[in-house]
């Protein structure tokens, strides 16, 4: 036989007519959800209920960092496109994984104190012959497609605040739309609109109000002011929009997904008043000028991280005799949404997890029926979700075939407490949390969490408001989630492996062990008559950074990687070979330190990353192993001097003296003496 025909496949300019037509465009994954409706669903079939079994590994890339990975990769033209944790961009030959071109926009080192959830990215944004996205620092950098240089970069933030940018930028009719981070940090949100050729701002849109005094943006601000009290605007208000956003082309509307408010205690953020518009909403933007069009408020009176940044679908639906055009969302609070897209009118919701803050849903408003104790006014409480919610970043897929959203969800909960006073810090978190809450009022509620499992791959009948089937897992964040024609759904479990499912039982019938945790959306392609699933893996996020070991512990690879996968091809992945971790030989070492002033410190300083009680898992080591304990010199030179920078550990020397981190250090070393007793 001869050898297939080496196919080249043209580059060719993405436009508007391009996007909209990509449903029945297979070869590429254009757009960060696949299509504008971003339902993350492909009609190939080639890797089917059948052939799964067959499904190897193709080629994989391996990566210079062992951070957090959470971008979606684009596929345009027989290329890949994606970004890296610390805001690097790749472009690889889509056939065989060959490196074309990488760019890193050397974030520094230092940012990553401002990231509330690592230095990861979600990946990029095309536009005629440019790619997209945004950095850390939040910087918005458009590249050239073919040759990776930079044809422009524009600073979208305020760089004395403590902004970042992780999420991708979308692109509508020639403008690039970007949002930003920091809602724990004491920002203020909005989404900005940048022209795709040059780079010059075209309207900008407010989450939330700032101080009346200097004049409102625009009507929709002087509205969401009526909804807030006291000078929320000296503590920033919050309302990042992180991740989500979708668009309509035929509305023309663009769909924003706002977070939380900055800080999340509705007492100190806004005198326990209002509902704090557009906290915790969908709002609908006319895309062309960045106008108010409507919103939904999903949690009003936000206080407890109950972002609405969560991935947003859009599709066509009957419900009760009417085709009703939809917009659905699983945001943070625990409820599954179906709006009314046209308008932001409430269609329909239910509990898709466990819940205790509401007892339900008003059924014409969609207001949340909110318990008793739940706002902590007086003592401790225990909330279910708790701040990662029933639901988080990780992406959703709508299969139209079954109509089911496969959804993977998480039990959570958080003690929540009023402290006697807040002062706003300049590292770490604002949050106005008492961070050593006394006794709960509702300790049962925390037992109740213990016999839930972790998280679930769950397929959730959104006529129905109601799951179809679930998979249970004993680890938490899982992937986010790709559904196919071949009747399958694929989802990368926390613990190392990557998964078929049947889409209409959950029936698993393909796992492959890839030693490190899938946290993006998998996408597919079909190039020369082959299907491809790509996947990238590397743990990190939220999750194993602020839950420590608490969030599972398992072996890993030690850098992340993109992952092809296609039928009957057979290739290896290097060996895992993590040998477990040994108490550290303390014999000699001692400090003079106060462990008890220490463990504050911890608290406020290093806990945000490194863990509750030096558990750190996933991208940063369990400090209780660490050697640089041992060392009094090598510990301060990197906690005060920066030694580490460059991987993301900031100095504290303006922040702390010598002898609090010997305090911090004492309080380490008791714990890693504590290791194996
Ligand atoms: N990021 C992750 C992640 O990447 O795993 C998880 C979260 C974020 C959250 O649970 C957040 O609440 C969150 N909040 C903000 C914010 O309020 O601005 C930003 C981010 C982020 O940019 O990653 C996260």
């Amino acid at each position: 036989d001869a050898a297939p025909a080496v196919t080249e496949t043209a580059q060719r300019p993405v436009n508007a007519a391009r996007i909209t037509s990509a449903a029945g465009n297979t070869s590429d994954w254009l757009t960060h959800g696949r299509t504008y409706s971003e339902q993350r669903n492909s009609p190939l079939d080639q890797i089917n209920r059948t052939t799964v079994t067959d499904l190897g590994l193709a080629w994989d890339f391996e990566l210079d960092t062992d951070r957090g990975q959470e971008a979606t990769p684009l596929v345009i033209d027989g290329v890949i496109y994606f970004t890296s944790a610390w805001s690097k961009a790749f472009a690889l030959d889509a056939r065989t994984g060959e490196e074309l071109w990488r760019f890193d926009p050397q974030v520094p080192g230092s940012k990553a104190v401002d990231a509330c959830c690592d230095v990861v990215n979600r990946g990029m944004a095309a536009w005629g012959d440019k790619v997209y996205f945004g950095a850390l620092d939040g910087r918005l950098i458009a590249l050239d497609r073919e040759t990776g240089r930079q044809v422009w970069s524009t600073m979208t933030v305020d760089p004395e605040k403590r902004y970042t940018i992780t999420g991708a930028p979308r692109i509508v009719d020639g403008k690039v739309i970007i949002g930003n981070g920091g809602g724990e940090l004491g920002v203020r949100g909005y989404v900005t609109a940048y022209d795709a050729e040059t780079g010059d701002q075209v309207w900008r849109f407010y989450t939330v109000p700032g101080n009346p005094a200097e004049g409102f943006e625009s009507d929709a601000m002087e509205m969401a002011a009526e909804t807030w009290a006291g000078e929320w605007w000296r503590l920033g208000g919050g309302g990042t929009v992180w991740d989500s956003m979708a668009y309509d082309p035929e509305l023309d509307l663009l769909y924003i997904g706002v977070g939380n408010g900055s800080p999340w205690n509705h007492h100190i953020r806004s005198n326990g008043e209002g509902d704090n518009l557009f906290l915790s909403s969908i709002v609908a933007l006319r895309a062309s000028t960045g106008e108010y069009v409507w919103h939904f408020q999903t949690t009003p009176a936000e206080s407890w991280d109950y972002t609405a940044t969560q991935h947003m679908i859009l599709a066509d639906m009957e419900i009760d005799g009417r085709m009703r055009q939809v917009i659905m969302q699983a945001p943070k609070n625990g409820f599954f949404y179906v709006i009314d897209r046209t308008t932001g009118e409430f269609i329909s919701g239910n509990n898709y997890v466990e819940i205790n803050w509401a007892s339900g849903l008003d059924a014409v408003t969609g207001r949340p029926i909110e318990a008793e104790i739940v706002r902590y006014e007086r003592d401790p409480a225990v909330v279910i979700p708790g701040p990662l919610g029933g639901h988080n970043w990780y992406p959703m897929s709508y299969d139209p075939q079954t109509n089911l959203v496969f959804l993977p969800t998480q039990n959570t909960s958080y003690v929540y407490s009023n402290p006697a006073e807040f002062a706003e810090q300049e590292v770490g978190w604002n949050l106005g949390l008492d961070a050593a809450p006394g006794p709960t009022v509702n300790p049962q509620d925390e037992a109740r969490m213990l016999e839930l499992p972790a998280s679930q791959l769950v397929a959730w009948d959104p006529v129905a408001q109601a799951a179809r089937w679930a998979v249970d897992y004993s680890v938490f964040g899982n992937s986010g989630l790709l559904s196919t024609g071949g009747g399958l759904v694929f989802q990368g479990s926390a613990d190392g492996f990557f998964h078929a499912y049947r889409t209409d039982n959950g029936e698993r019938l393909w796992s492959f062990e890839v030693g490190d945790a899938i946290l993006g959306g998998p996408v597919t392609y079909e190039l020369d008559g082959e299907q491809y699933v790509l996947a990238l893996a590397g743990q990190g996020g939220a999750i194993p950074m602020t839950m420590g070991l608490l969030s599972g512990n398992y072996p890993r690879q030690r850098n992340g990687r993109l992952m092809a996968f296609k039928l009957n091809a057979d290739g290896q992945l290097p060996d895992i070979s993590m040998t477990p971790l040994q108490p550290l030989d303390l014999t000699g070492i001692s400090s003079e330190g106060n462990p008890d002033v220490g463990a504050v410190l911890y608290g406020a300083y290093c806990s945000v990353c490194h863990g509750p009680v030096g558990l750190s898992s996933g991208p940063l080591p369990d400090l209780r192993h660490s050697p640089m304990l041992l060392s009094q010199e090598a510990f301060h030179g990197i906690v005060l001097e920066g030694n580490l920078l460059s991987r993301g550990m900031p100095g504290f020397a303006a922040d702390i003296g010598a002898a609090e981190v010997e305090s911090v250090r004492a309080y380490l070393l008791q714990l890693a003496a504590a290791v194996g007793n």
